[in-house]
């Protein structure tokens, strides 16, 4: 098969190390990749004790192109090991790349469902692994499924969730169906091999206004069914537990959002009750996928994809940051609820705290100590009727850049008010995307408890356990800290603060050995 060079590729290849390297926007306490292109979470898993991360990954350059499976492995969630590619592709099935896909254990054989792509159409593909999971074997079947369901006009067709019901598997395969709405296909099958269609197991509405912040898309990417809080998919309930469909809602090549469905799967469908924002972010926690850990816990990890233009990302060597796993909960209220797992605390250095204190009224500022570019922040506040804070972080010096965290309390009383990131002012670059971001938030008595995780280029806000993630770019290197009231009465109850260790000490490979 003879190789095209990419237009992309324009920096050499034993550059890109250096330069990612060099990058000061690089965070530093979350995964990424070597160098190169990073985007989607695959197989995340935990298999004898080991906590395994691959995701897709172009070591060529920058771009997304002739996709392979990255791999790391981890003891704790935090410190990662790069481990050789997984999958990259082959002639046939999976020639032009090896797209998104999960890890499932076939009794005792871990075992790989991903789209291989060819002719510039994905289909799903099988591969297995050696006990350690460090050397990938493809089936000789693939594509295990050689079409997506005849008669239907689609959109698009890949990425997979795929269980087990007793002696079943089953398997989710995103699609959407033209001119209708985004939808996952129900399969299912005795080996993983050969797989009945069983049919659409819920299909979005693609009618709505493109641009509301919960438009379904005309195809939904990354889907990922479970049952959240207590008992495995499939069985009846004990509880209240909702079974949730979380999907990336993708529109004609361009990603929109992460959503999620809750409701009740049972027999063929997934009965929906109500459909929500994952990620206030919107596409800064993109394609999340998600696993039962060993001791029960779920564990998602998502993209966050860059907000600078293609050829800076080129040229910095490197794109992509996968988030924080982030342990995911049931709410009182049916909802999900996230926080970064507990054990990201052991990278916490340097406790600083500020004072419980009373902020009246508008400009009201507080004299924080905490300055830096990788913190970890967590305040609890309460807020009166009306009122307003702003947390300032990555501020320059001057006051020319600074990213904004506003908590908003509704001015009628009720226990609701928002959540918004301000990134008006986050650069001075004005290539970076800027948009606001924002979502609403419950908050009993005016209060919230707000968790805010600063890795330079990287963000991620908790707030109550909504969470907003986004990318910025500041250019002056400002890593001061802010904090004022500027509507209304705020009482600041806690606020603690770290800075945050890097995980990445030793100089890394664009194709790592075996360890
Ligand atoms: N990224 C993968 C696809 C998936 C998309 C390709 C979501 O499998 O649909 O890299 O970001």
């Amino acid at each position: 098969m003879t190789e095209t060079i990419h237009p992309l590729a324009t920096i050499p290849r034993e550059e890109l190390l250096s330069r990612a390297e060099a990058d000061p926007l690089r965070p530093r306490f979350h995964f990424v990749s070597p160098a190169g292109w990073l985007n989607d979470p695959n197989g995340v898993s935990q298999w004898n004790g080991t906590y395994h991360l691959f995701y897709q990954y172009n070591p060529e350059g920058a771009f997304h192109h002739r996709i392979q499976w990255g791999h790391a492995t981890s003891t704790d969630l935090v410190t990662w090991t790069d481990q050789p590619v997984a999958l990259e592709p082959s002639a046939g099935p999976d020639a032009e790349g090896c797209w998104s896909g999960v890890l499932v254990n076939d009794d005792g054989t871990p075992t790989l469902v991903y789209s291989g792509r060819f002719e510039g159409k994905e289909l799903p593909c099988v591969a297995v692994g050696s006990p350690d999971l460090l050397t990938w074997t493809k089936d000789p079947g693939n594509p295990v499924i050689a079409a997506p369901p005849a008669g239907v006009d689609i959109t698009a067709y890949r990425d997979h969730c795929v269980w087990r019901e007793g002696d079943t598997w089953r398997q989710l395969v995103g699609s959407g169906i033209r001119d209708v709405g985004g939808t996952a296909f129900l399969y299912e099958s005795s080996d993983l091999r050969t797989w009945d269609y069983r049919g659409p197991l819920l299909i979005g509405d693609a009618q709505g206004d493109p641009a509301d912040t919960d438009w379904t898309g005309t195809m939904w990417e990354c889907v990922d069914l479970f049952r959240a809080g207590q008992g495995r998919l499939g069985s009846a309930p004990a509880d209240h537990s909702p079974d949730v469909l979380v999907f990336s809602a993708w529109d004609d090549g361009e990603t929109r959002h992460p959503l999620y469905w809750t409701g009740r799967y049972a027999g063929d469908t997934f009965t929906s009750e109500a459909l929500h924002r994952l990620d206030y972010g919107g596409r800064f926690f993109y394609a999340p996928q998600s696993f039962l850990d060993e001791s029960g816990r779920r564990v998602m990890f998502g993209w966050m994809q860059e907000g600078r233009s293609d050829a800076a990302m080129v040229d910095a060597g490197w794109s992509g940051v996968m988030s924080l796993p982030r342990l995911t909960t049931v709410a009182n209220d049916g909802t999900l609820e996230f926080a970064p797992v507990p054990e990201i605390g052991k990278l916490r250095r340097n406790h600083t705290s500020v004072p419980a204190q009373v902020l009246v009224g508008a400009g009201t500022r507080v004299t924080t100590v905490v300055s830096g570019n990788q913190l970890d922040l967590e305040l609890d506040v309460q807020l009166a009727p009306g009122a307003e804070i702003r947390l300032g972080v990555l501020a320059s010096a001057d006051g020319a850049e600074q990213t904004v965290i506003v908590l908003g309390r509704d001015a009628d009383g009720t226990p609701t008010g928002t959540l918004r990131l301000d990134r008006t002012r986050s650069s001075l670059d004005s290539a970076v995307d800027v948009e606001e971001k924002s979502g609403p938030l419950s908050m009993t008595d005016g209060r919230v408890r707000l968790r805010v995780l600063v890795d330079r280029s990287a963000v991620e806000i908790f707030a109550n356990g909504k969470p907003l993630t986004a990318r910025i770019y500041p250019t002056l290197g400002g890593e001061g800290v802010t904090l004022a009231a500027t509507e209304g009465s705020v009482r600041l109850l806690s606020f603690d603060a770290w800075t945050m260790a890097g995980v990445f000490e030793e100089t890394r490979s664009l194709l790592p050995e075996r360890k």
